[in-house]
């Protein structure tokens, strides 16, 4: 039967992100300091920058800026990522993409669970990158098995949280109090433990194995690892950090700085080391340490397409051979200017990168289209349309993760000394039979926006067969 007193997903999904941010200002209070700075930023980019402003206005994305961020977690059973989509579903989050990060080193592949469709976008994009351990790539036989008993006794999910997201199933919907428990009880999967599950001894040789298998395999949940804010000056925001007493890592990933922003720009300050309470079996407790928890920023650009993306990936693939990055960092002057340098490759012009289809975009009638509609006597192409000022076109923001970028991200916590080569095992059917359900493609996502607004500008232009020739 109907119920009208279902809260929108997209409300219960800005309650927890809201109560999400919250919970890791007062966990990880550097958090809120790289909070306060790129709320500077932003301000002082949107005043200096009217065309940007105007952009973010035309498209509504004005609103949604400060409550933008992602995080990630890192699971540990193919129940527990059962488990989490349904949990993010209550909040109107699906998985979209696969990524192997095998490649780099790191014994996960991971999806990120986001809203799609415009408006949810515009609600709120949060985003959770959430990894899935791969226990296979644990060379050790007996340090596996021990790591699959230790992951099977734990119960990342409160009773209740998951007795509500049944209900959510079963009745389409939760009430607004409903959401608000709910909001409450999933909160606790994502906190952090001060007390391992583990002894210390457990969690030395698990370590050992790797970093990343110690975080995953000795706490009682999935804490949160970082909260990323969006800001659209990620240059400005690196070269403030120190001044707030935050040490940045030494470059930022992604593409370089560019008058047309595309993708994705990260950058991160490195993980504490925060003290951890272990006990061995004998009940005897013992102290230690666990570096973890980190604080990361990013400033979006423009959606690429499968063409675009493929220069992306060559372009850096070069940048990347041409020049490593040490653990000193001090090759970063080098990889900038390599960076910037290979890039002048890739169009920085709106118009070149949508009229060489490298980018996605979203088309609207101007008002001199309409205009023009009324008169009668419209050019018969797209291009002819653009050219006389009748269609516009707006980038479509990137909703998604990098993998290059995430596994530099991973190892800057990591250490580099912990680079470990695992060979490419991409597993994508493994994990979509863990998670219960298929990832969406990313990139159908985009062609669809696209697709849907040009429809759509068409037809305000009285012209909807032109959609066919672009
Ligand atoms: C996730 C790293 C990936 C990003 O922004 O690319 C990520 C992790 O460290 O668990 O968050
Ligand atoms: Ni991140």
């Amino acid at each position: 039967m109907a119920n009208q007193t279902f809260l929108h997903p997209d409300a219960i999904r800005t309650l927890f992100s809201t109560a999400m941010s919250q919970m890791y200002r007062t966990e990880v209070p550097q958090y809120g300091t790289l909070m306060e700075l790129v709320g500077d930023v932003n301000a002082q980019a949107l005043a200096e920058d009217t065309d940007l402003r105007g952009s973010l206005e035309r498209h509504d994305e004005l609103g949604r800026l400060s409550l933008e961020r992602h995080g990630a977690i890192r699971l540990g059973t193919a129940e527990e990522l059962f488990n989490i989509r349904r949990v993010f579903a209550v909040m109107g989050m699906v998985p979209v993409g696969y990524y192997d990060l095998s490649v780099a080193g790191v014994p996960v592949h991971a999806t990120a669970f986001r809203p799609v469709g415009d408006a949810s976008l515009r609600a709120n994009p949060f985003r959770v990158f959430t990894s899935l351990l791969r226990l296979e790539l644990i060379e050790d036989e007996a340090l596996r098995a021990e790591a699959a008993r230790i992951l099977s006794a734990r119960r990342i999910f409160t009773v209740r949280a998951l007795e509500l997201v049944a209900r959510f199933e079963m009745e389409g919907g939760l009430s607004a109090e409903e959401a608000e428990e709910f909001v409450t009880e999933a909160l606790e999967t994502f906190r952090w433990h001060a007390k391992a599950t583990v002894s210390l001894d457990t969690y030395d040789k698990l370590h050992a194995a790797h970093r990343l298998i110690a975080d995953v395999v000795s706490f009682k949940g999935p804490h949160i690892n970082h909260l990323t804010p969006r800001t659209l000056d990620i240059d400005a925001v690196q070269a403030g950090m120190p001044g707030r007493g935050i040490v940045p890592k030494a470059v930022i990933e992604g593409p370089p700085r560019r008058q047309c922003p595309i993708l994705l720009r990260q950058t991160s300050f490195k993980a504490l080391e925060e003290p951890i309470e272990f006990r061995n079996e004998g009940g005897e407790a013992s102290r230690g340490s666990h570096t973890a928890r980190f604080g990361e920023i990013e400033q979006r650009g423009v959606a690429l397409t499968p063409k675009g993306r493929k220069l992306y990936d060559r372009l850096l693939a070069q940048v990347r051979t041409e020049v490593r990055i040490g653990q000193s960092g001090g090759e970063a002057g080098d990889y900038q200017s390599e960076l910037s340098a290979r890039f002048a490759a890739f169009p920085d012009e709106w118009q070149a990168l949508q009229a060489q289809g490298l980018a996605y975009f979203r088309y609207s009638a101007s008002e001199r289209g309409l205009a023009a509609r009324r008169r009668g006597g419209l050019p018969a192409t797209v291009e002819g349309l653009i050219h006389a000022g009748f269609l516009r076109f707006d980038p479509i923001t990137y909703e998604d993760f990098l993998p290059v970028s995430a596994a530099g991200i991973f190892q800057s916590n990591l250490g580099t000394d912990e680079q470990q080569n695992y060979a490419e095992r991409s597993n994508r059917a493994e994990f979509e039979r863990a998670l219960g359900a298929r990832v969406q493609d990313e990139l159908a996502l985009y062609a669809a926006a696209q697709e849907h607004s040009l429809a759509q500008a068409l037809a305000d232009l009285g012209n909807p067969h032109l959609a066919a020739v672009a």
